[in-house]
């Protein structure tokens, strides 16, 4: 009798897991989508787009962050971003780092403010090198 039980609950546990490797409810620190202009960036996130000018040149790859990332590599974003949307109504800061950990020579610091939000539609001298991401509070 208690083997039964035993067996019964341990096929229910089983059953509980997800078969697939999705992990539900955990929120990846990175979303990539495809897509171009301020428009496709969420309130509330920063997004760093593939090319210039929020992608003018047509759809590519958007990376829509919600906090602070420490390897941009992780989710295939490394030294890639040419342009960034600070979408906050707030005041925020975000630096972007030349290396993995918030570490580097050059950092790369943009704003959202009351007024209006972060456009940045070139990286001027920091083309296609951040590694690293911090978002805060202004
Ligand atoms: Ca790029």
């Amino acid at each position: 009798m208690i083997k039964k039980i035993a067996l019964a609950l341990t096929m229910a546990l089983a059953a509980s897991v997800p078969l697939t490797g999705s992990a539900s409810g955990v929120d990846p620190l990175v979303r990539e989508i495809k897509g171009q202009g301020i428009d496709a960036c969420p309130e509330e996130s920063v997004c760093l787009y593939q090319d210039s000018d929020f992608n003018a040149g047509g759809d590519a790859r958007i990376w829509i962050l919600k906090d602070d990332v420490p390897q941009l590599g992780k989710y295939g974003a490394n030294d890639h971003a040419s342009s960034a949307y600070v979408n906050f109504p707030n005041e925020v800061k975000v630096q972007l780092f030349q290396d993995t950990w918030y570490d580097g020579e050059i950092v790369y610091t943009m704003w959202s403010g009351r007024e209006k939000r972060g456009e940045y539609s070139k990286l001027s001298g920091f083309n296609d090198e951040a590694s690293s991401v911090v978002i805060a509070a202004g």
